[in-house]
């Protein structure tokens, strides 16, 4: 990976190379640890923007507490050390990285009274499924591992320890020479990917999962405002791999993987086989408004300047 400079460290920016923790820690340990993946981006003015940024400190606040953990920073003051961070590093445009974890103290399954720290690291992070990704879209198989019953590992805090289960699903698909896995939840509908929301379309209607067993993408969220705006029909609502098999266009949406057409799922040819006109069109206008050229959508972003 591409090191930048600095890294937000409980208020403090230290060099990126000692940005350093004890091995003891907690987090390390147990997957003790909430974090969120942002993006920045450079608009077609010059400037630069955060978006949904309050929503992404928000979200890491909602996935703290959820797992009993106490980060000492408010909502804004989050959203402050990233702009901090941003300027600090002179990143144009970035992903961004905060992560709250439990720290170094007793060891043992009770977090106890460990502290609790924050950092924040920004970095360059082209596109995150491949450079033809975003074009050509991918190809995807539906993971042997269910994501984790809604009643087990809490999908929706962005937790670290919750990873474990994309982890297992994104090697096995990798491994058999695909691009991202689809789960299924403990029901066996579609739930997600490894790292992203999933939607498909059929007869011109946008359908994406439920809220029940994954994370609330602020991807997904943007993209059922954005589409409804348009005067597209979104439904959330469950739906079967063989829905799917027989979609006329699906895609991911993710702070990472931006909007990514999927081409293929187990096999089976989606639509034509590569990014279809809804995919295609709702691609266009969230890069549009990410890069501040849609005054619609401006206050999700936040701007800033060196
Ligand atoms: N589901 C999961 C499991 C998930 O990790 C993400 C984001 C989403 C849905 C989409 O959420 P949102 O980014 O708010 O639209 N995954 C992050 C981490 C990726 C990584 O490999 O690290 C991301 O996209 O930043």
């Amino acid at each position: 990976m591409n090191a930048t400079e600095y890294i937000w460290f409980d208020g403090k920016l230290v060099p990126w190379q000692e940005a350093n923790v004890h091995v003891l820690t907690h987090a390390l340990h147990y997957g003790s640890a909430v974090f969120e993946g942002i993006r920045a981006y450079k608009c077609s003015d010059g400037s630069s923007a955060v978006f949904r940024l309050h929503d992404h400190a928000q979200r890491l606040i909602n996935s703290a507490k959820i797992l009993r953990m106490e980060i000492p920073q408010t909502v804004d003051e989050i959203s402050a050390a990233i702009i901090e961070t941003l300027k600090a590093n002179k990143m144009p445009d970035a992903y961004i990285r905060p992560l709250s974890f439990v720290g170094y103290g007793e060891m043992g399954v009770y977090p106890g009274n460990n502290p609790v720290h924050t950092i924040i690291a920004v970095w360059s992070w082209g596109a995150y499924l491949g450079a033809e990704a975003l074009e050509k879209g991918i190809r995807v198989r539906t993971s042997s591992f269910a994501r984790s019953h809604v009643n087990c590992s809490m999908s929706k805090a962005k937790a670290a320890g919750n990873y474990i289960n994309s982890i297992l699903a994104k090697i096995e698909a990798k491994e058999d020479g695909f691009d991202e896995a689809i789960m299924l939840d403990t029901n066996g509908f579609v739930s997600e990917a490894t790292g992203e929301n999933i939607f498909m379309v059929r007869n011109g209607i946008i359908k994406t999962t439920p809220l029940t067993s994954i994370l609330g993408g602020i991807t997904r969220d943007s993209l059922i405002q954005l589409a409804r705006d348009l005067g597209y029909t979104v439904e959330e609502q469950q739906f079967t791999r063989d829905e799917l098999y027989t979609a006329e266009e699906a895609f991911f949406t993710g702070t990472a993987a931006e909007l990514t057409p999927i081409r293929e799922v187990d096999r089976r040819t989606i639509g034509a086989g590569h990014a279809g006109p809804v995919s295609k069109h709702l691609q266009k206008e969230f890069f549009s408004i990410v890069n501040g050229d849609n005054p619609k959508y401006k206050h999700w972003l936040d701007s800033y300047t060196f």
